[in-house]
């Protein structure tokens, strides 16, 4: 499964060190899993097996995937979240973003050098399929870092969650008019090393470099070790300064690296607990065990112990964690921009979530091929599809995206190609962002992180540099709000992308090979890329005076009287969808 191919010694004047090809062929497949020893289900694996690797390299090297779909009735495509793809921009993997999905039968290769070291993972990146399955850490070894030396051994603990059920058969609930408010399905379990049983051997004494990584569908997890504290050096790929922590809160695609230093007797071992939070469930139900416990074990002759009551949970604050770099504010930006993001229903009944207006709708053509091929009119933001919600960087702005967020939801935001510093992140309830405030002050040397929670009701103030061409989706990562539009489009310097990236023809032919447009704009015209008629658009608004408001009254008056209203609500959502129309 996993060649060291080739060993090449890359001539460098500079540098001795070997930087080798990693190569994994991977035949992405259905096999069977039981996680959470509840329920055997059918999952998305890798080869026949589930979970699935864990994809090893060190800063420097080149890594290779060859992937073929396996599958036989769904589409597929790899993303390895948090790595730059600096100058190999159509390697990052979202479907209609980067690349055409995959479809069944189909391969291609994913070939570029990693030069970060620290935690990532990797995901498929169409619709929201990772959540079956097919979600894995990836983790950049770094022997000559900042922090070597100061550990005996490195450790991988991956946090999730788990459905009993299939992602399409609870998207077609979630994203339907019987869901009008948007209740996003609550998992079953929550995973830990994609099991509820992890045992964690240690030797009494050493310190362990402990990576980890939150691969979850939608549950953020508190997690801590009983008896232990946790000495932070690494959040999503950069290095912090230590900053000690007892509890760490893990949002969806987060990752955490820190050192744990063990104690010298081996009279008890110590629970590991991670606990979902359930703040982000609308409804919890009824028998749901939130919490998933491992043991840190340090002699496996003694008892295991379950874990103590917590009444409070009181995480470390990442707002507070400096790079090590010492990198200060960006300071003028060049380019600044704020997204609102809201939750409301469309004609169709169902609950969109939305950027300053706009639900994320996939264009015909992948947006990083539109820049390619639209000459001196990649500059232009309407060539990508208003459903895009896209954004254009020239290169080297810096830019400044201020986020309000209008939902009273938790949500983790990632960006693509980049980490950015996070200048500003207001309380709960805050409101709009106002620059005028005088109580709102930035960090001056702020964190750097590619996945952040946004407090509910309140607002932050991200800044990056444009220095990486490329098509960078910025999106929610609760995949139930991928799937209900909450994306939206950043194309970085087009201009520098055409004259520097060649697309290879292993990537066309995924798109030829199933008669998908390679080549025009959002709407695939190649003639007149201003002309958008034909483009991918969300569902109309609501007719007006129907608010969402009518649509909850009209599910739950179903719901409550059922079969005689029934044939009354049948004929009330088909005018709905007339209306619409
Ligand atoms: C992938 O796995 C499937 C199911 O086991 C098998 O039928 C197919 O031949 C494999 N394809 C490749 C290219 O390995
Ligand atoms: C990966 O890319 C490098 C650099 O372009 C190239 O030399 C190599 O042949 C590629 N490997 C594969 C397996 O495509
Ligand atoms: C968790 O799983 C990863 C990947 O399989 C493995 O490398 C690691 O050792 C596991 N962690 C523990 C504490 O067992
Ligand atoms: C363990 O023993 C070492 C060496 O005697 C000592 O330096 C260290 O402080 C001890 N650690 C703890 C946690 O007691
Ligand atoms: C999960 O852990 C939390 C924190 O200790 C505790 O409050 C809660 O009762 C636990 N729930 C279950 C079902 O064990
Ligand atoms: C863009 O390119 C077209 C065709 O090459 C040319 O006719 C047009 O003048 C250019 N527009 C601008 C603004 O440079
Ligand atoms: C990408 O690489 C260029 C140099 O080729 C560098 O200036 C830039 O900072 C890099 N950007 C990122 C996000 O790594
Ligand atoms: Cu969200």
């Amino acid at each position: 499964m996993k060649s060291l191919a080739v060993a090449l010694p890359i001539l460098s004047l500079v540098s001795t060190a070997l930087a080798k090809t990693v190569t994994y062929d991977f035949n992405v497949t259905y096999t069977e899993a039981n996680p959470d020893g509840q329920f055997s289900r059918r999952v998305i694996g890798i080869n026949g097996k589930w979970p699935i690797p864990t994809i090893d390299v060190e800063k420097g090297d080149r890594l290779v995937v060859n992937l073929f779909n396996g599958l036989p009735d769904a589409d597929t495509s790899l993303h390895f979240h948090g790595l730059f793809q600096n100058g190999t921009a159509h390697m990052d993997g979202p479907a209609k973003v980067t690349q055409c999905a995959l479809g069944p039968g189909q391969r291609m290769t994913y070939n570029f050098t990693i030069n970060q070291p620290g935690t990532y993972w990797y995901h498929s990146h169409v619709k929201g399929q990772y959540p079956d399955g097919i979600r894995g850490p990836l983790i950049v070894r770094d022997p000559k870092g900042p922090y070597a030396g100061k550990y005996d051994e490195e450790v991988i603990i991956a946090l999730s969650d788990w459905y009993h059920d299939e992602n399409p058969v609870l998207f077609s609930k979630f994203l339907s008019v019987g869901n009008p408010t948007g209740a996003e399905p609550v998992p079953n379990s929550a995973l830990m090393n994609e099991t509820q049983e992890m045992p964690f051997n240690v030797l009494p004494g050493k310190t362990y470099l402990v990576r980890m990584v939150n691969m979850a569908a939608f549950a953020a997890q508190y997690f801590w070790i009983e008896g232990h504290t946790m000495r932070i050096i690494e959040v999503d790929g950069e290095y912090t300064e230590e900053a000690e922590a007892d509890m760490i809160y893990f949002t969806a695609a987060q990752r955490y690296s820190f050192l744990l230093t063990t104690r010298n007797d081996t009279s008890e071992n110590f629970a590991i607990v991670g606990s979902m939070d359930q703040d982000l469930f609308d409804v919890v139900p009824d028998g749901l065990n939130p919490n998933v416990t491992g043991h840190l074990i340090y002699d496996a002759s003694k008892p295991l112990p379950e874990p103590s009551f917590v009444d409070e949970f009181e995480p470390f604050d990442d707002f507070g964690l400096t790079p090590l770099d010492g990198e200060d504010l960006w300071e003028d930006p060049t380019y600044s921009f704020s997204l609102e993001v809201m939750m409301d229903n469309l004609g169709d009944g169902a609950n969109y979530a939305f950027f300053n207006g706009f639900t994320y709708v996939a264009p015909k053509v992948p947006t990083l091929y539109t820049a390619l091929k639209s000459g001196n009119l990649s500059l232009t933001p309407e060539i990508y599809g208003r459903d895009t919600i896209p954004h254009v960087f020239k290169h080297h702005d810096v830019v400044e995206l201020i986020v309000n967020n209008n939902d009273p939801g938790k949500h983790p935001f990632h960006l693509h190609g980049h980490t950015f510093q996070l200048a500003y992140r207001s309380d709960v309830d805050a409101g709009l962002y106002d620059a005028s405030d005088s109580s709102v002050t930035f960090a001056q040397k702020p964190m750097r992180r590619d996945t952040v929670l946004i407090n509910p009701g309140g607002n932050m103030v991200l800044r990056f540099r444009a220095d990486n061409p490329g098509v960078w989706l910025f999106h929610c990562h609760i995949e139930w709000h991928i799937q209900s539009g909450l994306i939206a489009t950043f194309i970085e310097a087009p201009d520098v992308l055409q004259s520097t990236l060649k697309i290879p023809q292993d990537h066309l032919d995924v798109c030829n090979g199933q008669n998908l447009p390679a080549a025009g704009n959002a709407a695939g015209n190649t003639q007149d890329y201003l002309d958008l008629r034909g483009q991918n658009l969300s569902p109309a608004p609501l007719p007006a005076g129907f608010t969402a408001r009518g649509i909850v009254a009209l599910v739950f008056s179903v719901v409550a009287a059922f079969l005689g209203i029934a044939v009354i609500a049948l004929y009330g959502s088909q005018e709905l969808k007339q209306k619409a129309a």
